[in-house]
């Protein structure tokens, strides 16, 4: 699991997750915003941007950076993440005392576990709390996206 996050994974033209390494590629040592939007099955669509974006290197388990002014209509509970390192259910750099990863079945900045959850599985019922307390199931989530943009 965490090679797979490492080099990424999914379709382009669909779902994916562009990898770790390139995410730190793409936003070292340059300024980097990241827009985050959920759209609803009811067609809401929600979003933040957070205007200080970043990821490290590995040897730094691809800790998470986010500062800066931050506006949008999803809640303010990911900015709670920034500072975690990535953990997968292989290797759990989390605070928590269970494998947050593996409990919740995918990578993540994960916390105690955590308040904002975006790589969740889709099958119905297992996604819980995607962006607390903004959406609170999975079920209702019809597309996420996350995107990097340079200053
Ligand atoms: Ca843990």
């Amino acid at each position: 699991m965490w090679d797979e996050y490492k080099k990424g994974f999914g379709n382009l033209e669909d779902s994916f997750w562009i990898g770790n390494d390139v995410i730190h590629q793409l936003t070292k040592g340059r300024k980097s915003s990241l827009y985050v939007s959920i759209t609803l099955r009811n067609g809401t669509k929600l979003y933040k941007y957070f205007d200080q974006f970043s990821v490290s290197d590995e040897a730094d388990n691809y800790r998470l950076f986010l500062g800066g002014p931050a506006t949008g209509t999803l809640g303010d509970r990911m900015a709670g993440q920034s500072g975690m390192a990535f953990s997968t259910p292989d290797r759990d750099s989390d605070r928590d005392r269970v494998n947050c990863a593996a409990e919740y079945k995918g990578g993540w900045w994960f916390k105690s576990c955590y308040q904002v959850y975006l790589n969740g599985p889709w099958s119905p019922g297992t996604w819980r709390r995607p962006w607390n307390p903004t959406v609170i199931d999975g079920r209702e989530i019809k597309e996420t996206l996350m995107m990097i943009k340079p200053h």
